[in-house]
């Protein structure tokens, strides 16, 4: 007994970690399908120990299938979400289509679970960004105990939250530095990656802020509390997968640094590494695989009155997209849905 599941996307980065992340957790799946564009067609995908060909995902018929993770485009989402959620099948969309409708939860587990009763209005649940997920969980516990009033937060986001021609252009440009005549012109980024910092991801809106910033405030608003005040700059780096992020939180309430490093200790997908010696942090390439929001160098802030300052890690992929979107699917099972 369990329920039918359909990958959509299932041969980009996200949608392969979906089906190993399904794998892995044993979600009880009864059928599954991995879907694909034309393009992808007949392409293979590991589930577990076994291979599933893709279908055509313009072609499939969504009615009897419980649940549909979604890891495309926002184009593709527009186009196909509303006909999976009419078929019945609830969508589990990691795009930023959704996110801010009203009539659609924005969900990260470990946060606020219970708004998966509002799927009903249009079948459909959102994803948050990646960035925005890892920093909620960890400031979750922390509000609940001090109550935040205010976040500055700097981003360091590895090239796979760009997707597989990111990954490319990273390292033909980092091999090519060594080899005269064959260096890489940046194609997929403005400006050289390799060796390198961009402050600019996603789109320029007018106030100045990028469409990734802005993503920050207006989804940890919707998660976690309308009321946090938070600013964000979001910077691309040269890593692979693991976004990283400098979190500086003002608190109503004084709180203590010993009893923040306890809070996050005892928190659901938090793992503190915070050692005061070098190497006592983690650092992204250490959370590739992992599930869990690391936690290192949590301090006072002693520039203001109730202030923490922390680093928070994650994998992209995973807590940043695959892992919640499985995750919510079983808080989904479990709480909403009858498995056939
Ligand atoms: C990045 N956070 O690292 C982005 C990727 O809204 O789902 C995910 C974009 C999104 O570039």
């Amino acid at each position: 007994m369990g329920y039918n599941v359909v990958v959509v996307g299932a041969t980009g980065n996200v949608g392969r970690e979906m089906l190993n992340i399904l794998a892995e957790r044993e979600f009880p799946v009864e059928k599954i399908a991995a879907l694909a564009s034309r393009r992808s067609l007949g392409t293979e995908v590991s589930f577990g120990d076994k291979t599933l060909k893709t279908q055509d995902l313009a072609q499939f018929d969504f009615a009897g299938w419980d649940i549909a993770l979604f890891a495309i485009g926002s184009d593709a989402t527009k186009e196909f979400a509303p006909k999976a959620a009419a078929a019945g099948c609830v969508v589990i969309d990691n795009s930023s289509l959704y996110r801010y409708d009203p009539d659609v939860p924005l969900i990260v587990p470990e946060v606020n679970a219970d708004a998966v009763v509002g799927y009903t209005k249009k079948n459909i649940i959102a994803n948050p960004n990646c960035s925005t997920a890892q920093m909620v969980v960890a400031l979750k516990p922390l509000h609940d105990r001090a109550k935040i009033k205010r976040v500055v937060v700097s981003t360091y986001q590895s090239v796979s939250g760009t997707g597989k021609e990111a990954i490319d252009e990273l390292w033909d440009q980092t091999k090519g530095m060594y080899v005269p005549g064959q260096e890489v012109a940046p194609k997929v980024y403005p400006k050289q990656i390799a060796f390198n910092v961009i402050p600019h991801i996603d789109v320029f809106l007018d106030d100045g802020q990028t469409k990734e910033e802005w993503k920050m405030v207006a989804e940890t608003k919707k998660i976690l509390d309308k009321s946090i005040k938070l600013t964000a700059t979001c910077v691309r780096v040269p890593v692979f997968v693991g976004h990283s992020e400098a979190i500086n939180i003002e608190f109503e309430e004084f709180i203590d640094e010993e009893e923040v490093r306890d809070i996050l200790r005892e928190a659901p997908g938090i793992l503190v590494i915070d050692k005061r010696e070098p190497g006592g942090y983690i650092t992204p390439v250490e959370c590739v695989g992992e599930y869990a929001t690391f936690i290192s160098r949590i301090r006072q802030d002693s520039t203001i009155d109730n202030g923490i300052n922390l680093w928070c890690v994650s994998d992209n992929l995973r807590k940043g997209a695959a892992l919640n979107a499985v995750q919510i699917a079983e808080v989904l099972g479990q709480r909403c849905l009858k498995k056939g």
